[in-house]
């Protein structure tokens, strides 16, 4: 069967989201102080409580998965109802993205022989999300090569010869790029017949069986999943 970009858009809209996120008071503090730190413009304020929260204790996967993604959709709704402008918006993302690559450590685990490329599908600049499932998994002793937005389903097949790695990562966070990803996924199984395929973001995650439907090897519904979705595909268990 074909699908267009509104049969997959009505799909998603008739869903109810897969994941709820149910928040600790630890978790609730630093995102409150977070919020009020960006309310305030206070860059220094916000990578402070980031070090606190760390400190304490919580894994990166915490501060990503319980903290910042809530944050960062509650940011989306507010903007949705006019509260926020774009160019606070923006402010946020820029925070965000500092945030990470501070944060972001080499691996402390030795390495493995796994490689992965984490792409945005074509049109879709949607970074953050993609760009915390990468971390966490480098950090487990992963070589990533993290490409960002927006990367050309062509540029990508030409890459993947390239940098020869064992799974792609490939986000798609509205449902308008999922029939992208429909098609680079099966020029992928193409080109590449043993290459491991994990699929992630919100316009995948409302939907339970929608990565099987389009072909893909696994799904995580976050950062904090992902490695496991890595680990269930066999192919990659002999690597
Ligand atoms: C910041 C932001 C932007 C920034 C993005 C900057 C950047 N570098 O990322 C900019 C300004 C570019 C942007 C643009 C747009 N945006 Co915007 N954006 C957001 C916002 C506020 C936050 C996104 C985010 O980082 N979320 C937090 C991350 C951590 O969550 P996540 O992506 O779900 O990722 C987690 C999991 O899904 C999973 N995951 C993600 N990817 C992958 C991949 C794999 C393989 C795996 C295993 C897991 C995985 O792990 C992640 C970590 O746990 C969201 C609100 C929201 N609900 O997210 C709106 C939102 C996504 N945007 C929206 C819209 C409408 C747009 C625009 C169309 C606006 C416009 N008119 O121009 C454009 C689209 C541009 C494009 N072509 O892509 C809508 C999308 C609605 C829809 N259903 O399509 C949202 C939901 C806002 C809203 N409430 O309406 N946006």
């Amino acid at each position: 069967m074909t699908h267009t970009t509104a049969d997959w858009t009505q799909r998603f809209l008739s869903e109810a989201p897969m994941q709820e996120h149910s928040l600790s008071t630890s978790n609730q503090d630093a995102r409150e102080a977070i919020w009020a730190a960006l309310e305030g413009f206070e860059r220094g304020a916000v990578l402070r409580v980031v070090q606190d929260f760390l400190r304490d204790g919580a894994s990166r996967a915490d501060l990503y998965v319980d903290v910042l993604q809530p944050l960062l959709y509650d940011l989306g709704d507010r903007w949705e109802r006019s509260e926020i402008s774009v160019a606070f918006e923006h402010y946020v993302t820029g925070v965000m993205l500092d945030v990470l690559a501070r944060w972001s450590v080499v691996s402390r685990v030795e390495l493995t022989s796994n490689t992965l490329v984490g792409a945005c599908v074509e049109g879709e600049t949607h970074t953050l999300g993609l760009r915390m499932t990468c971390d966490v998994v480098e950090a487990e002793g992963w070589t990533v090569h993290y490409l960002g937005a927006d990367v050309p389903t062509v540029d990508l097949l030409t890459e993947v010869a390239i940098m020869r790695p064992s799974a792609v990562l490939l986000s798609v966070t509205q449902p308008a790029s999922i029939l992208k990803l429909s098609t680079l996924i099966a020029a992928l199984r193409t080109e590449y017949p043993e290459l491991a395929i994990v699929v992630g973001g919100q316009a995948i995650n409302r939907t339970e069986s929608l990565w099987r439907e389009l072909g893909a090897d696994a799904h995580a519904t976050d950062a904090r999943t992902t490695l496991a979705a890595l680990r269930s595909i066999k192919r990659l268990q002999r690597g």
